[in-house]
């Protein structure tokens, strides 16, 4: 096997015409996140590239549906989609858009390239013309009978059924999706990558990738057989992409030519965002980078065979090292659908649910190598069978002991009986093991695995039976919790590409003060968890999911109705409500600020002084990245005076300054209408 530099992850870009749903998620980007968060763990040099795409036919019809622009359209769902992404983890270090300068400038000058060395093939044909809309109909702007399966609702450009990809002249039966007219034949003039002259060097790229999956290979194979046609990559349509030629007026570049060279630009915006701009050719033009493309399997040819010729037929590309695509996820036995609004959108997911279960549950069940079908039932199952019941049963009884009989400390480790060397052996191969798995982005396995970790754990609780040993042999019974919390420790890391926030609490509880990125994970089995480290507080990281929250979400899923627009309001989230009596038990006040300072190698933290009323107290906030310290001095503002103490990066902190965050991140703290005593309440 090749050894690289460095990794450049790409996840197929969403159409910026609708919210996130599962079926986008499960396909290219969980999986693509958990690989490069355990890459960054590996220390390895890795890029993790995404961004909306922002053209093509798909826009402008749901542009056209809901009587907007597609720039409103695509202005909204990116942010949207964006923020999504975020609360749900997925950690990407750009997430561009195909209508920045930097994209448009870039795919034009791709075009140029391969038009100046006399790549393409221009053609004038005879089109399918809507005479009613005064338009051509390409792509999705025209269905009919799918030639190859019968299908009698396949696209101009793909038949979801059986997959081919189609030219819009291939349909029986056309009809305008516009108008619902029948198209006429008309002449007009595109510009066409010829594939069968790439045909050999595909063949023989695509002859070394023993690595790929099974249902990749098929794909490819299959069309190679065909044999390739020409393509056209031009389209008489007026969003997108201008072709840069003055002969081509009028016509923008097809969506599948300038989307993936999205990639392109959108690393090309993170080089210079990071002050290095250069930076992007070394990703993509050194042959020294293993380029991953993660998508699903209704992908793979534009990912397999038109990328890399565009990619060949440049020059001076890396060409994908793997295309490791998805099958489906389908949804309670059924096919998702946008349209039919049959999908469980992430948004939504997120209004009353974490991150981590859905991200297990996504894991675990990944459609890897056949369809997979979500249902909340299983979800309900996994999350309280094997989250909660193995994994958080573990973290639980592990801290509530050592808290109990050890004074919430890491015992010390003596004389080692067979069981604890096993199990210490355990930790030592299961960083290697399930690493490799997340290598050969075997997601399923490595998820399964995380667990198996856990369950040999509990296991040795309950052999070594420590509830016994504390009566009997307190040392040993100090060794087994020992290498219990070891192995939390362990867990923390094996579990952070999976489950990233139930990993950063665990490592907290843990009583480290850092991101748990900042570990290895090549030292994740190596009992580094010091004897005598005072531990945090337990709280519960996995909670039970009831069978009354799982059934409302099947009922919801029966009403669903219409497609996504951009006028709906997304769903208020549902708020918890409280007695006052227990708002009363907060004490809020009136502080001033007497002085501010940065804390050292914490870029986040801010130490205060603050008054309230007569006595001085200390706060660490979290507000570094959004005040410098001498915007603070002298400012009223509201604490939470009656919360117990916290240390904090090693520093003590009384109390709580409020302050409020929005979706974007803009954070402003609280402060007073005119200026108040300094102790007064808040109510
Ligand atoms: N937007 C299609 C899709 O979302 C397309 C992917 C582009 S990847 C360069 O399925
Ligand atoms: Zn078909």
């Amino acid at each position: 096997m090749k050894t690289y530099k460095r990794i450049l992850v790409t996840s197929a870009l969403p159409y910026a015409n609708g919210p996130i749903h599962l079926g986008h998620l499960a396909g290219a980007y969980l999986p693509a996140d958990i690989f490069v968060r355990y890459q960054r763990m590996k220390k390895r040099e890795v890029v993790y590239i995404c961004g909306s795409d922002e053209h093509g036919v798909p826009i402008t019809i749901a542009a056209e549906k809901q009587k907007k622009s597609p720039q409103d359209i695509v202005d909204y769902f990116h942010f949207r989609n964006k923020t999504a992404f975020q609360r749900f983890g997925i950690s990407f270090d750009y997430y561009g858009r195909t209508s920045s300068t930097m994209h448009h400038e870039t795919s034009r000058a791709f075009f140029r390239q391969l038009e100046s060395t006399g790549v393409f093939r221009k053609k004038t044909e005879k089109q399918l013309f809507d005479q009613k809309a005064g338009m051509f109909l390409p792509d999705r702007y025209v269905c009919g009978v799918c030639p190859v399966c019968q299908n009698d609702s396949a696209y101009g450009d793909q038949c979801e059924k059986c997959g081919s990809s189609l030219s819009a002249t291939d349909l029986q039966h056309p009809k305008s999706v516009l108008t619902g007219e029948t198209p006429v034949l008309r002449e007009t003039t595109h510009w066409y990558l010829p594939l069968g002259d790439w045909q050999e060097k595909l063949q023989k790229w695509f002859d070394e990738k023993k690595h790929w999956k099974t249902n990749v290979v098929g794909q490819v194979k299959s069309w190679l057989q065909a044999g390739l046609n020409d393509r056209a990559v031009t389209r008489d349509l007026s969003w997108g992409v201008p072709v840069p030629l003055e002969e081509a007026s009028g016509k923008v570049l097809y969506v599948w030519f300038d989307a993936p060279i999205g990639y392109i630009s959108a690393t090309k915006e993170w080089a210079a965002e990071i002050g290095k701009p250069d930076l992007w050719q070394k990703y993509w033009q050194d042959a020294d980078t293993r380029l991953i493309h993660f998508i699903g399997k209704d992908n793979i040819v534009f990912h397999c065979i038109m990328f890399p010729a565009m990619l060949m037929a440049h020059g001076g590309y890396v060409l994908p090292d793997n295309v490791p695509a998805n099958e489906f996820l389908n949804l309670e036995g059924e096919k998702l659908s946008t349209s039919r609004n049959y999908a469980v959108w992430l948004e939504d997911y997120l209004q009353r649910f974490a991150p981590d279960p859905l991200r297990y549950y996504l894991a675990v069940n990944a459609p890897e190598t056949k369809d997979a079908d979500f249902t909340w039932k299983e979800y309900q199952q996994r999350n309280n069978g094997e989250l909660a019941d193995i994994l958080g049963n573990l973290i639980n009884r592990t801290l509530t002991f050592t808290a109990k009989y050890f004074n919430n400390q890491v015992p010390p480790r003596s004389d080692l009986d067979p069981m604890d060397q096993e199990m210490i052996q355990l930790l030592n191969q299961a960083p290697g093991q399930i690493g490799d798995l997340i290598d050969k982005v075997e997601i399923r396995k490595a998820t399964a695995a995380v667990i198996d970790v856990a369950r040999a754990a509990n296991k040795y609780f309950n052999d070594q039976e420590p509830w016994r040993t504390i009566r009997s042999d307190s040392k040993k019974c100090g060794t087994t919790l020992h290498i219990c919390l070891q192995t939390l420790r362990a867990l923390a890391i094996l579990m952070e590409p999976i489950l990233p926030f139930s990993a950063q609490k665990l490592y907290q509880i843990l009583g480290y003060t850092d991101t748990i990125q900042t570990e290895k994970w090549d030292d994740a089995g190596d009992c580094l968890l010091p004897a005598g480290r005072k531990l945090g507080r337990a709280e519960i990281l996995f909670r039970k999911i009831e069978d009354q929250e799982i059934e409302s979400e099947i009922t919801r899923l029966k009403r669903a109705g219409n497609a996504q627009t951009i006028d709906q309001k997304a769903e208020e989230p549902k708020i918890n409500q409280i007695p006052i009596e227990e708002f009363a038990k907060i004490e809020l006040r009136v502080a001033q600020v007497v002085s501010a300072e940065k804390v050292e190698q914490a870029d986040k933290l801010l130490k205060l002084l603050v008054k309230v009323g007569d006595q001085e107290r200390q706060i660490v906030a979290g507000i570094a990245r959004h005040y410098s310290p001498q915007d603070l001095v002298g400012k009223q503002v509201v604490v939470v005076a009656n919360l117990q103490p916290a240390t904090i990066r090693g520093i003590e902190s009384n109390g709580m300054l409020l302050a409020a965050q929005d979706e974007s991140g803009k954070l402003s703290i609280v402060t007073l209408e005119q200026p108040l005593e300094n102790g007064a309440r808040v109510r």
